[in-house]
């Protein structure tokens, strides 16, 4: 608890210091929430949901409550490089205003290629006066992975055609903190697939400062949004993982939450898609679903306004935010054979099996799935 106390003091003093920066915004988060028609009870409960997703002790509510309405102090760089825009996607796109989404319209967003309305020349001297102007302050949020053969020529931006790997290392210079939004800019995502033609790479590889993983192909607004909420109220790092990915997001595997989890220990497993076990919602692993391998919140924090998640619509896990997951993890539709138990090629019908006499003699089911599900940590890095 001396460690939530510290932490406790700490943000309030934070957000002292937020509070004394000039606003950038003319209308406060609460008149947009009002105008959207959300009171201070929906508020609070978006902040207790924050801190929940956060695994802070719900004293820290208030603290995010008040750290979301000084948003618009913390100016906000955010690059596109080699990817589909999918994260962008993810983030903004609702059928309805979410009190996240209003936090993202909230924010000081001083460069977004996707949504600025200036180009050219305009949209270049944006980003160099932002650059300027907010020199050691602001967030640099990276979308992409970034070429890297030719010296980066394989990705130009703009009217003086700088490549995207030298503004990424201009940007991060000046940047307060750096996160890596989406798998492209965590590990180099699909552009980075044997034989990656492009030299495609992740930002933390291409820049000598600390990077943040938020990866997902998307990742969740979830975890985008806590990211950000976190430094915003903190200032510094959270707790990360090996692969520099927030724990608070992805300290658990898919399949240690999956909803489908008991259909696994009861060795219940949809044999093709559409039979009667698919309709039953049993275990998608024989549909290759490697939810097992894989580290990432899904199951509890969904995408679309938290509404539903790749296994829950019915298709498996496909190891979307694990480095090299487009080499790695395939087929995407079948078992990976290097995963069977002990290597002995067994099917999954006898590791059913095994849970079941596990379960019958009173050892846990977990500790023997984790027999042949391999850490995160054994996987292959970079
Ligand atoms: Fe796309 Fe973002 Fe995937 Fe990559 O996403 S959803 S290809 S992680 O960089 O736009
Ligand atoms: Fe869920 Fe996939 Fe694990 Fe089955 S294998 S329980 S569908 S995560
Ligand atoms: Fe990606 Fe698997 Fe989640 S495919 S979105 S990590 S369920």
């Amino acid at each position: 608890m001396d460690g939530f106390n510290a932490m406790f003091e700490k943000a309030k003093e934070r957000i002292e210091i937020l509070s004394s920066l000039e606003s950038t915004k003319e209308e406060s988060i609460e008149s947009m929430l009002d105008k959207k028609g959300y009171d201070r009870r929906d508020f609070m409960k978006w902040a207790a949901s924050i801190t929940a997703m956060l695994s802070l002790p719900s004293q820290f509510t208030p603290l995010f409550a008040e750290a979301a309405k000084l948003a618009d102090r913390l100016p906000l760089i955010w690059l596109h490089m080699a990817e589909c825009t999918g994260c962008s996607e993810a983030f903004i796109r609702s059928d309805a205003p979410t009190v996240d989404s209003l936090i993202f319209d909230h924010i000081s967003l001083e460069y977004h290629e996707t949504l600025m309305a200036a180009s050219g020349w305009q949209a270049e001297e944006n980003l160099e006066h932002a650059m300027k102007k907010y020199e050691g302050k602001y967030i640099l949020l990276v979308e992409g992975g970034v070429p890297t053969a030719m010296n980066g020529m394989y990705l130009t931006l703009g009217a003086q055609a700088k490549t995207g790997l030298s503004l990424v290392q201009e940007a991060a210079d000046k940047a307060a903190a750096i996160f890596s939004i989406g798998t492209c800019a965590s590990f180099g995502g699909i552009q980075a697939a044997a034989p990656n033609p492009t030299g495609a790479k992740g930002v933390d590889k291409v820049v000598n400062k600390p990077v943040i993983n938020v990866p997902g192909c998307p990742p969740s607004a979830a975890n985008i949004v806590g990211t950000l909420m976190h430094f915003l109220l903190f200032g510094t790092l959270p707790a990360l993982d090996r692969y520099s990915r927030p724990k608070w997001a992805y300290g658990n595997r898919i399949h240690d939450l999956c909803e489908r989890r008991g259909h696994f220990d009861a060795g219940e497993f949809v044999e093709s898609f559409g039979d009667d076990g698919a309709k039953d919602g049993w275990c998608l692993y024989k549909q290759g679903c490697k939810g097992p391998y894989t580290f990432n919140n899904c199951s509890t924090e969904r995408f679309n306004q938290h509404v539903n998640w790749p296994i829950g619509a019915g298709h498996g896990c496909m190891g979307c935010s694990e480095p090299n997951f487009w080499d790695t993890m395939g087929p995407l539709e079948k078992p990976l054979e290097s995963h069977l138990v002990g290597g002995l090629n067994k099917t999954v019908d006898n590791i059913g099996t095994t849970l079941l006499s596990a379960t019958v003699l009173g050892i846990g089911a977990h500790a023997v799935a984790s027999m042949f599900v391999k850490n995160s940590d054994e996987q292959e890095g970079e």
